[in-house]
């Protein structure tokens, strides 16, 4: 096992899932199992008024929109069961979401041709890159609950974004626009050293040096 890993069970928190060898292949390289559901973010948790929140659809589409959060609801829902894995080396087993597929929230949109990438928008602040394809998969979800219940705020009320196959940062929590871009574009973390991509699975955490992130840091952090 990689001896980060090995460090960080050692250490007396709550990692109950470490132990199901069912989940071993499921974990990527230098992660650790937790059963909490750590919060991690910059800035303010946002409060939003929702009569006056939308979701803004722009850039390389032939019809730019803006969406009520009750047109969200209207549109087909779906629900998903993945792992998620921050850089900060949590992963968490089977969380199950709610919300609108990706694909099926820009179906009406005519994505034009050009179109290869894509920025996500958020509050406060906050903006992280993904290649379109990437957002195209079943898993790939506009979430508004978790577990059935609507987000908490600190989780992303109202909608938050899901990529499970990629490191946790991308799924941006109170998400307010979404950017088809002909060029590839840095979000946030993007911009401060993480990897463009970031597959847990290629450990692509940073795109150079490794930042000094302590391995432990998160079990300091809040969570629920
Ligand atoms: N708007 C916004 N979304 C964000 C972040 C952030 O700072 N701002 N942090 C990301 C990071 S690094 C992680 S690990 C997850 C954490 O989500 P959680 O607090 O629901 O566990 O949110 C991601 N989405
Ligand atoms: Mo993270």
């Amino acid at each position: 096992m990689h001896e980060k890993a090995k460090r960080i069970q050692q250490m007396k928190i709550d990692t109950a899932a470490v132990a199901d060898p069912a989940l071993a292949d499921r974990l990527p390289p230098g992660q650790v199992w937790t059963g909490r559901f750590p919060i991690l973010h910059e800035g303010e948790v946002p409060a939003y008024d929702m009569s006056s929140w939308s979701l803004r659809l722009f850039g390389e589409v032939e019809n730019e929109r803006s969406l009520s959060f009750d047109e969200i609801l209207h549109l087909p829902q779906t629900e998903v069961r993945c792992d998620i894995h921050c850089v900060t080396r949590w992963s968490k087993a089977d969380t199950v979401w709610q919300g609108v597929r990706f694909r099926d929230l820009v179906a009406g949109l005519k994505v034009k041709p050009g179109a290869k990438y894509v920025m996500i928008h958020a509050d406060p602040d906050y903006d992280t890159n993904v290649p379109l394809a990437d957002l195209l998969g079943d898993q790939v979800l506009l979430a508004h609950s978790y577990n059935g219940a609507p987000l908490t705020p600190k989780h992303g009320y109202p909608l938050r974004l899901l990529v499970p196959h990629l490191y946790f940062w991308k799924s941006a929590k109170w998400i307010r626009g979404i950017e088809f871009m002909k060029e590839d574009r840095l979000g946030f973390w993007e911009r401060n050293g993480f990897h463009a991509y970031g597959d847990p699975f290629g450990e692509e955490r940073f795109s150079g040096e490794a930042l000094p992130i302590p391995e432990d840091e998160w079990v300091r952090k809040e969570y629920d």
